[in-house]
């Protein structure tokens, strides 16, 4: 025994391989209340997946001092004339921040502070953003292929999906000439 260990987990720069990852998947029928248009998400098919990510969790949720690693993958498409996009959320630590960076794809970081306030960053290979704490985020692909990007947070963080859910962001990001645009959102 000569103490080099090989990792059980691997990044290959797309995707995670190995132990401990954690996979989820979010279909149309998981995101009531996120789009803005109700008709065209009542319209939209609900077995379609909008977005997968895979995780690597290290270390128990909740312990303070580790780190999670996580990949996001969002499909082409639009609800209405908003493009796919993730959930969102502040995080239940609200103080706890967070790194992401572009890995494939074109998309968009939404991010919106405590008073409300919303503005958006441009995301694409090799882009990196920090999201600092108290700052909700949520992304969505302007792309018409796979939007790809990494994500990196303390495992203490937690996700508060509830203000975003009932309240979502104060702007919304839609396809206008096709160019995004982030407007007002007016909930009719
Ligand atoms: C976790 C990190 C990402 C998101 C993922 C899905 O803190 O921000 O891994 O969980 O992009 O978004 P959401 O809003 O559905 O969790
Ligand atoms: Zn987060």
């Amino acid at each position: 025994m000569n103490n080099i260990l090989v990792p059980q987990t691997g990044f290959t720069g797309k995707h995670l391989t190995g132990e401990k990852i954690d996979k989820a998947v979010r279909k149309i029928s998981d995101l009531s209340s996120i789009f803005n248009d109700e008709a065209a998400f009542a319209a939209a098919p609900p077995d379609k997946i909008v977005y997968e990510v895979e995780s690597y969790l290290p270390v128990k949720d909740g312990t303070t001092g580790g780190l999670f690693f996580g990949i996001t993958h969002l499909h082409p498409g639009m609800v209405g004339n908003e493009y796919f996009m993730t959930k969102g959320h502040f995080h239940k630590l609200a103080d706890r921040g967070e790194f992401y960076w572009g890995i494939e794809g074109e998309g968009m970081l939404i991010l919106m502070d405590k008073n409300r306030k919303t503005w958006a960053e441009k995301m694409y290979p090799g882009s990196l953003h920090y999201i600092d704490g108290y700052i909700a985020h949520r992304t969505a692909n302007t792309g018409s292929g796979i939007f790809s990007f990494g994500a990196c947070w303390p495992s203490d963080a937690g996700h508060d999906y509830d203000i975003i859910s009932q309240h979502g962001f104060s702007k919304i990001l839609v396809e206008e000439n096709g160019t995004p645009v982030l407007i007002d959102r007016v909930k009719d």
